[in-house]
């Protein structure tokens, strides 16, 4: 595979209450990115506030994690050639209303502040964020009959 990378996904709290755990999985098996690792989660305040750590401090930091510890969330990890870059494309902008028609945040959400899905946006954070919600035995790589002709 070209540029194999892992990157972690997690439906928030709004999507599982929306109904659209299944919409977004769909969006990002049609883009051609493979589902290696998924759980349903209720994350305490602790867990949230280190997930969020570089935003701690900022005005919609307590929020943030008030809203992501609402309600269950789905955890995923996806894999796939450049996967970090074509989630956060697939995702579109942190404000919907500046997101891309197309992208699930445009198409399915209308605030920052329910938006939806959060996607790792760099390697060293996809690494770091796939640790903090997975153990590497809960991660399951496997080849689709037809690899090579999505992935190269
Ligand atoms: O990686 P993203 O989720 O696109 O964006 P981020 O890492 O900059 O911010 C993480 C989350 O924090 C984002 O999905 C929604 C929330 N957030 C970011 N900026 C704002 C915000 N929430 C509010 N209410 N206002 C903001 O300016």
């Amino acid at each position: 595979m070209i540029n194999c990378q892992r990157t972690l996904v997690l439906i928030k709290p709004d999507g599982v209450h929306r109904g659209l755990i299944g919409e977004i999985i769909s969006r990002l098996e049609n883009r051609g990115l493979k589902l290696v690792a998924m759980e349903f989660r209720h994350i305490t305040k602790e867990f949230a506030e280190e997930h969020y750590a570089a935003h701690k401090g900022k005005p919609f930091f307590n929020g943030l994690v008030k809203y992501i510890t609402a309600a269950p969330l789905v955890a995923m990890v996806w894999e796939g050639s450049d996967a970090i870059k074509a989630v956060r494309q697939t995702v579109g902008a942190t404000n919907p209303t500046e997101a891309a028609p197309g992208t699930i945040r445009h198409d399915l959400s209308i605030l920052t502040s329910r938006n939806l899905i959060h996607a790792s946006d760099s390697v060293e954070s996809a690494e770091a964020e796939i640790k903090h919600w997975f153990k590497e035995e809960d991660i399951f790589p496997w080849e689709r009959d037809h690899e090579e002709w999505i992935t190269g």
